[in-house]
């Protein structure tokens, strides 16, 4: 098992609004502010979502260069675009900003229950991102919510729409999707291509715990106000460099050891990969 850890921050979400934390970063400035705290926390990589400025979030291009300049201003955090956005979004506006070469996006491979909603990814739109990130040179997060999304993502892999190394990011705990048992990341990983590497994101409560969890596996973390807006029971996490440095304390104690973004981007890969 290697020591070295990757923590991303997911900073601000579609879904998270200030009052449910008010430290959740809307503006390119705040994000940027975020970032740097994450990034001095510990976080190799932020997770971002576009927002305009009363925090309804938005995919357009300006705001995500925006964010991308602010942050690179300030620090040499990764930057990894939603390509998730909002779950009423269509597939176009999801992508709109993937030419402007984030160091890393997501790939949700399939659809799933989202609360109440449904987060739609049929295969057409999944070849249709994974495509745009390939023309791009940006490396997949694959983010499974549900176990069949392992699946399609091998299968696609088999296709040639995607090519290995893969990275997966297991997201537990959304309502609808698959719970945030830690037993059931004992099995996720099982699934797994070698060679990938993989990070797990719990959601609300099963944040922190499960980040623990994935810390003694061997495996990466993800967490922030995006899944998550409490430090402890009843406490509001200052922000999501506060999660980040919980982790990274936690991580030390187990032998881990928090990367810098540099040594992040060689464990994923992602100077490896050529725009096609
Ligand atoms: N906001 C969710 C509907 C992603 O960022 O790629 C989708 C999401 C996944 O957050
Ligand atoms: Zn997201």
């Amino acid at each position: 098992m290697s020591d070295a850890l990757i923590i991303t921050a997911a900073v601000n979400g579609a879904e998270t609004m200030r009052e449910q934390n008010p430290n959740v970063p809307y503006t390119a400035d705040e994000i940027a502010i975020e970032a740097r705290r994450c990034r001095e926390a510990g976080a190799a990589m932020i997770h971002v979502h576009g927002r305009k400025t009363d925090g309804s979030p938005t995919q357009d291009r300006d705001t995500f260069g925006q964010i991308l300049t602010a942050v690179r201003a300030q620090s040499d955090i990764l930057v990894q675009f939603s390509t998730g956005g909002a779950v009423w979004m269509d597939v176009e506006e999801r992508i709109e900003a993937l030419d402007l070469r984030p160091d890393m996006a997501t790939l949700t491979t399939g659809t799933v229950n989202f609360g109440d909603d449904v987060f739609k990814n049929t295969i057409p739109m999944i070849k249709t991102i994974a495509s745009r990130l390939s023309e791009f040179g940006i490396r997949p997060e694959i983010e499974v919510f549900e176990i069949g999304m392992i699946d399609t993502a091998l299968s696609l892999l088999a296709e040639g729409v995607l090519t290995a190394p893969l990275h997966f990011d297991f997201v537990l705990g959304v309502p609808g999707a698959m719970a945030a048992r830690p037993e059931y990341l004992d099995f996720l990983v099982t699934l797994l291509p070698s060679g990938s590497t993989w990070s797990v994101a719990g959601i609300g409560r099963h944040e922190l715990p499960l980040a623990y969890k994935a810390l003694e596996m061997g495996g990466h973390v993800r967490v922030g106000l995006e899944d998550n807006v409490y430090l402890a029971k009843g406490v509001f996490a200052q922000g999501s460099w506060e999660l980040v440095q919980k982790v990274a304390e936690r991580a030390r104690e187990l032998g881990r050891r928090p990367v810098e973004p540099a040594e992040a981007k060689t464990i994923l890969s992602l100077d490896r990969i050529k725009p096609s």
